[in-house]
């Protein structure tokens, strides 16, 4: 018996080639949860489709922007919102993908209280009645100025129990809740290497079959191992789900504090490869530029353990851009990382670039014969690029993305005044002009901060350096 089973086990994996079935994440897709303007209509129409052709099969409703989903969440949707609302249930469950509406309450909600309690239940009584059949209570970002904040891990765990409980018990067709608690990534759970009370409580109260999302080491973070979810997994007593925060660009990255301005168009990466429960993507507010990663984000869903993140990238590229592809790729490499101080995400912006930049300005004045080509070419490239983007992508794309390509032209440029100042020995003055005008467009665009940018930046202190020591000699 045991025999004819090995032999029919071996025969299986002969004619599968050896290759394993593909083990998608069951819950996979976006989470619309970004601060400032939320999605059109027609923005969200679009999304269902994009998720039932990639194969994601969820939605979530959480546009922190939206009054109704937040700041009044007591507050029914106006009769216009509401048929907003219900013909988008209709085309999720035409796409089959679920739509998932959230409610994050937690600014004011009073945990005890049975009039809040039934104000909430009524919010979700109207979802049902259009169509939901999936929901959400998210408890993210209520902590103060200071790091605190003023509900128990307990007090909200149960309130999320009796909400469970009672949809269950009228409805027999409502899936587990869905959550975000508010110590949301692992630094924020562990103190002294232990889980702080507040995530303790949180974890022992609530009922086992709520799923509960977290984003990673931090809010914004540049992976996730098996081991750092299997972690997670054992705080909260259940697998967790991901909540993952690329390519959003809802927070600041220039010192002015300007959000929205750098586009993430690099692939999802690093993320873990082990089973998992859940996975959302937290898009851009730019929603046709967040298709790059969300394309590749549902390459990994539908199948983590064979992912490769620039063989995704490739695809999804080619897909989306057909003969704009190669284009549209340079562009993209100068702009998918991003970083301030307490956000890094996205493999490093043009390495190639930047390798070239910092190894020509290494170069100079060390060794006699400087080969400027490699650079030069790239830079040519670059500006290429920009002008065929600006005149050949299609209208929808550039209403996204127009200041970064102007601003990618405007670098382009300067990168070139810049290279021939160093062939000939002697900063070209305009440089520090077209350097004040990139800076004064940094509060619409920013791209490449670390390498086509750098370079105008580097090239000028070179030359001051260079001053400063030849005044020193003299
Ligand atoms: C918010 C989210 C926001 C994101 C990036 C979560 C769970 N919540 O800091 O709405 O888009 O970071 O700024 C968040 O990530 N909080």
């Amino acid at each position: 018996m045991m025999k004819k089973f090995l032999l029919l086990l071996a025969l299986a994996t002969f004619i599968g080639g050896g290759v394993v079935e593909a083990v998608p994440i069951p819950l996979r897709g976006v989470v619309e949860g970004f601060y400032g303007t939320p999605w059109t209509f027609e923005d969200r129409a679009d999304v269902l489709d994009f998720c039932r052709q990639n194969n994601l099969n969820s939605y979530i409703y959480a546009p922190k922007d939206d009054p109704y989903h937040r700041d009044k969440w007591r507050k029914p949707y106006p009769a216009d919102k509401l048929n907003e609302l219900r013909q988008l249930v209709a085309a999720a469950k035409k796409n089959r993908v679920r739509f998932i509406f959230a409610v994050s309450p937690g600014l004011d909600l009073k945990y005890k209280s049975d009039e809040d309690f039934r104000l909430l239940i009524r919010k979700l009584d109207t979802m049902y009645n259009i169509g939901v059949r999936d929901f959400a209570i998210f408890f993210d970002d209520l902590k103060d100025a200071k790091g605190n904040h003023h509900e128990s891990g307990k007090n909200q765990a149960e309130f999320l129990n009796r909400v469970q409980k009672n949809l269950r018990e009228r409805y027999k067709d409502v899936a587990p809740l869905i959550t975000v608690p508010t110590e949301y990534f692992y630094e924020d759970m562990i103190k002294g290497g232990k889980p702080k009370s507040y995530t303790r409580d949180f974890a022992e109260t609530l009922d086992l079959r709520i799923v509960v999302l977290y984003t990673g080491r931090g809010v914004v973070c540049d992976g996730i191992t098996d081991k750092e979810l299997a972690e997670v997994n054992k705080i909260f007593g259940r697998e967790v789900g991901v909540w993952w925060n690329y390519p959003v660009n809802d927070y600041p990255l220039t010192p002015d504090g300007n959000r929205n301005v750098k586009l993430a168009l690099g692939a999802i990466e690093n993320l873990p490869s082990a089973k998992m429960t859940a996975i959302f993507f937290n898009p851009m507010q730019q929603v046709q530029m967040s298709k790059i990663a969300l394309a590749t984000g549902a390459i990994y869903a539908n199948n983590p353990a064979t992912y490769d993140a620039e063989q995704a990238w490739d695809k999804v590229l080619r897909e989306q851009f057909g003969t704009l592809a190669p284009a549209m790729k340079i562009f993209a490499e100068h702009s998918r990382h991003m970083e301030n101080s307490w956000a890094k995400v996205g493999a490093p912006d043009a390495i190639e670039f930047a390798t070239l930049a910092h190894n020509l300005l290494y170069d100079m004045g060390k060794k006699s014969f400087v080969d400027f080509t490699p650079l030069e070419l790239k830079i040519d490239k670059l500006e290429l690029t920009a002008d065929i983007l600006l005149v050949r992508l299609p209208k929808k794309y550039l209403a996204e993305c127009k200041p970064q390509l102007e601003q990618l032209k405007r670098i382009a440029n300067a990168d070139k005044v810049a290279l021939e100042s160093l062939k000939a020995g002697r900063l070209d003055p305009t440089l520090k002009i077209l350097r004040e005008e990139i800076a004064a467009n940094e509060k619409q665009a920013v791209i490449s901060e670390e390498a086509a940018r750098k370079f105008i930046d580097d090239v000028i202190n070179f030359f001051d350096e260079q001053d400063k020591k030849s005044r020193k000699r003299k």
